[in-house]
């Protein structure tokens, strides 16, 4: 047994409250050395003459990524509190692993044992609930539709154009409205838009005024109807909060541009002296080294009650869902914390996403955000299915390391992309492999977590890094994959009719074929088999005999005992796990 390898840590990923009586423990262990775990647990004060009074439960082996297995158990404990320890066995040796490390012996004195002292409500993790239902769709909005050309900026260019980092096409909010009709039938129910707010670039990173829509999108008014047409819809609306930063342009900047040492605004952010910039040197802290992007000291009160006031302003006045948070690592985790309880207060079920491509752990405790941009799932795909780079075990390693680093409950509303207004677009890094995008697209949506869909990867656009992915949405039915749409249209349709689709049932690898990438969703009376063949040629695998009988519900192809996946083909299988009562 290599002990080294085995971990646990209570309060985190490894041991976490999943819902208010609900307790989850894992333990890591290297992969292949454990043949079986046992949870030793019991209540701290429940004792008998003199002995602390504890139980067993066996784990169950979750999944495996490259060097690790991941064991599992979900406790109820009845007083909300719990010590616990595991025995941990090979098939040559056992042994004892608690907070005190490793003894041949079962320990007996509790304070051996790791501790999870009490779980309390307000500590649980809470996403909304709607988001486990949601699937988004993230629209720029400045190349979605121009609604309103008598908004278009000077030198606004003909629809259909080049995108470079500063062209204009005249995107706009009432062009979104237009296209509601157009989001509905492709059956999303979120909408996430790239910032709006006053700026002065093409993609509105650099706010100059937080509580003004930019004249180039439109009015209050416009945003407000965009607001109320979509609710009426069941579409849900998120928007950009860029906090880390402000622009050149916004006001308090220009005040210590302006004034230097004595503006009043000079303490708003991060200036290490005067002047600002010395010979091409900034003298001050941005985004990136953007010298337009002055970042915000969210340490200082003033600050922070100006950026909650606009994060409460836009959820009051005009009923949005949902806050994505640019750059969200950067800004400190009190500033956020805060922001939490002040959204909330106002309207408790708001989706607050954070802006991180990495392990974020540290930002899902429950305090701060409810999801991340799922980048680290995105890459995983993106290596698998588009660029064909990794193997079908690399595959399932990478995504088990992604669920296995986060709580079951912050994988339910995990924010999976496949990509965004900041990557190449999907199906160029496939290069234009459209089968290859299907199966993307098929793992995305029957994947636990809230799907999103860039604006256009559904019709199969093109386009390299930024500011290539950002080109005008294309309207022309001619020149739209029709057949593309339709399918994902089809996918998100069983994503909404089938439970099991979504979030319902338990992710499960299974290996029936070495070369076709397989998966169940179970739920207590139900299971879903997903069978995904990446090659070309077609492959025959013995279906599992639960699933004998039963009908494709993709194709409604009815199964036998085999069955052959045509090259770059899959098949969705379910059955019903219990029998129906009849009376
Ligand atoms: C502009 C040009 C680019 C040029 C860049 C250089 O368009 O071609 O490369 O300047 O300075 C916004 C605009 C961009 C603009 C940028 C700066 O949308 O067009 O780029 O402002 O003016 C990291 C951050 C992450 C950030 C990405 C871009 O962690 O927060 O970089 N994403 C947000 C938004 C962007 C936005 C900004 C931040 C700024 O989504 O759209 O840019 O408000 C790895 C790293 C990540 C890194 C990621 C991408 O995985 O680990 O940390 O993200 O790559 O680079």
């Amino acid at each position: 047994m290599l002990k080294e390898a085995i971990y646990h840590r209570p309060k985190n990923n490894f041991a976490y409250a999943y819902d208010e009586q609900t307790i989850h423990i894992r333990i890591r262990a290297k992969k292949g050395d454990l043949t079986k775990v046992e949870l030793i647990y019991g209540d701290p004060y429940v004792w008998k003459n003199g002995t602390w009074q504890r139980d067993i439960m066996t784990m169950h082996l979750a999944g495996s990524d490259g060097l690790f297995d991941y064991w599992f158990a979900e406790i109820k404990p009845p007083f909300r509190r719990l010590r616990y320890g595991f025995k941990c066995m090979s098939e040559i040796e056992e042994t004892y692993y608690t907070e005190r490390g490793f003894q041949e012996k079962e320990p007996s004195r509790i304070d051996s044992y790791f501790c999870f002292p009490f779980l309390n409500a307000v500590d649980v993790f809470k996403a909304p609930e709607w988001v486990k239902n949601t699937i988004w769709y993230q629209i720029f909005p400045e190349r979605f539709e121009n609604g309103d050309p008598q908004l278009n900026p000077l030198g606004t260019l003909p629809w259909g154009g080049k995108p470079s980092p500063q062209n204009y096409f005249g995107g706009d909010i009432q062009g979104i409205i237009n296209r509601l009709d157009y989001l509905d039938e492709l059956g999303i129910n979120g909408i996430y838009l790239t910032p709006i707010f006053k700026a002065e670039t093409n993609h509105k990173y650099d706010t100059t005024d937080y509580m003004e829509l930019d004249p180039q999108f439109g009015d209050k008014k416009s945003f407000a109807e965009l607001v109320e047409q979509c609710h009426k819809r069941g579409i849900r609306v998120m928007l950009d909060a860029v906090f880390n930063h402000s622009g050149a342009s916004f006001a308090p900047f220009k005040d210590v541009i302006k004034n230097g040492e004595r503006s009043d605004y000079k303490d708003w952010f991060h200036i290490r002296k005067f002047p600002l910039i010395e010979e091409g040197q900034l003298n001050y802290d941005t985004f990136a080294f953007a010298e337009v992007m002055p970042k915000l000291n969210t340490e200082n009160p003033e600050v922070k009650d100006y950026l909650i006031k606009v994060a409460k302003y836009w959820v009051e006045e005009f009923g949005i869902d949902g806050w994505r948070l640019d750059v969200a690592n950067e800004v400190d985790h009190q500033f956020w914390r805060e922001f939490r309880q002040a959204v909330h207060s106002i309207k408790p079920d708001v989706y607050i996403l954070g802006e991180i491509w990495h392990d974020a752990m540290p930002w899902l405790q429950g305090d701060q955000f409810d999801a991340v941009m799922n980048y680290r799932f995105t890459n995983a795909v993106l290596d698998f299915f588009a660029k064909e780079k990794t193997t079908k075990s690399e595959f399932e390693q990478e995504i088990t390391h992604v669920l296995q680093s986060y709580p079951e409950s912050v994988n339910e509303v995990a924010f999976n992309l496949l990509g965004s207004h900041d990557t190449e677009r999907i199906l160029s890094i496939a290069e234009d492999n459209k089968e290859n995008l299907l199966h993307m697209f098929l793992f995305q949506l029957s994947f636990p977590g809230s799907p999103c869909i860039y604006y256009g990867d559904e019709i199969g656009m093109t386009g390299g890094n930024d500011p290539g992915c950002r080109k005008c949405m294309i309207w022309e039915e001619g020149r739209q994959d029709r057949g593309l749409l339709k399918n994902v249209q089809e996918l998100i349709k069983l994503r909404k009719q089938v439970p099991l689709f979504g979030n319902d049932g338990a992710f499960q690898w299974t290996n029936l074929h070495p070369d076709i990438i397989s998966y169940t969703k179970t739920s207590s009376d139900e299971q879903l088999l997903i069978m995904i063949n990446r090659g070309t040629e077609p492959l025959k695998v013995t279906v599992p005999n639960d699933f004998y009988g039963q009908r494709d519900i993709w194709d409604q192809e009815q199964l036998s005992d085999h069955t052959t996946i045509e090259g770059k083909g899959f098949k969705l299988l379910y059955r019903k796990t219990k029998m129906v009562p009849v009376n």
